[in-house]
């Protein structure tokens, strides 16, 4: 185990933690490229294989995409964080990105990824925001309420507005190669974006192995790219995994709060 004491203690008291330079110049800049590049391939219909969403853009089905992507969800320091959170059962539930339309002045409720409430065994949703642009106080941050993921309780279910801002929120901002690593029980949500430039970010979207995919991957990852996938990726995304097909195949795709 590498993580540092300091961040096990903000990921259990807090619900989360940012890692300031997680991502090396090279890799940023990669990332950057193929992002911006899919979003221009696939204009108006990104995202489509998820939800789309007003006052963003976003794409979904990244791990079929492109080789980064494989390369991203596989980070073995990551995933010594989301084991932290799941425990030593993990699997990817989605990858997508969300690009913040400058001047969208909309904050997204707060809520809990999948609407999910921690169950007898505990935590079954993590996710990691990999920011791709920085993030500032007004060019739509992450909003979250620190040490939500204690309450058991869903935002929708007891707050009067869960758009308006909550009295203990804090703006989670950072230069972009910043990875925020997000025990998705926190009530959190995108920010409102005052500025007159986007902000990109890449969300890898992890689930306890007992529970189901946000998008299921081997509905949705072509046979090509199944094919080419290495064991250990295989088995990240549930690929031979026959109770997440039974998990997964059948939800509806699940957002904490888009219809
Ligand atoms: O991109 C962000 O800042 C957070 C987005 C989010 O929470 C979501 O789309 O569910």
């Amino acid at each position: 185990m590498t993580v540092v004491h300091s961040h096990i203690t903000q990921l259990n008291e807090l619900g989360y933690v940012a890692l300031p330079g997680f991502m090396e110049p090279a890799f940023l800049a990669r990332l950057r490229a193929e992002v911006d590049t899919l979003f221009e391939k696939e204009g108006d219909l990104a995202g489509s294989e998820y939800k789309q969403e007003p006052g963003s853009q976003r794409l979904a089905n990244l791990v079929d995409k492109a080789e980064i992507f494989r390369e991203m969800i596989l980070n073995e320091r990551l995933l010594e964080y989301v084991r932290l959170v799941l425990g030593s059962k993990i699997k990817l539930s989605s990858l997508n990105a969300r690009r913040v339309t400058p001047h969208w002045g909309e904050v997204q409720p707060l809520h809990t990824d999948m609407s999910a409430l921690p169950d007898e065994k505990g935590y079954w949703v993590c996710n990691t925001l990999w920011m791709l642009d920085d993030f500032t106080p007004d060019n739509g941050p992450l909003r979250l309420v620190p040490g939500s993921h204690h309450s058991g309780q869903l935002p929708r279910d007891v707050l009067p507005d869960p758009k308006a801002v909550h009295p203990n929120e804090v703006l989670v901002t950072g230069q972009a190669g910043t990875v925020v690593v997000l025990n998705a029980h926190t009530w959190h949500g995108g920010a409102a974006n005052r500025t007159d430039n986007s902000r990109t970010a890449v969300h890898a979207f992890y689930a306890r192995r007992d529970k189901p995919q946000q998008l299921h991957q081997k509905q949705f990852l072509r046979p090509e790219t199944q094919t080419a996938l290495s064991p250990d990726l295989r088995d990240l995304l549930a690929l031979d995994d026959s109770l997440n097909d039974q998990l997964s195949s059948k939800v509806n795709i699940r957002s904490g709060f888009m219809k």
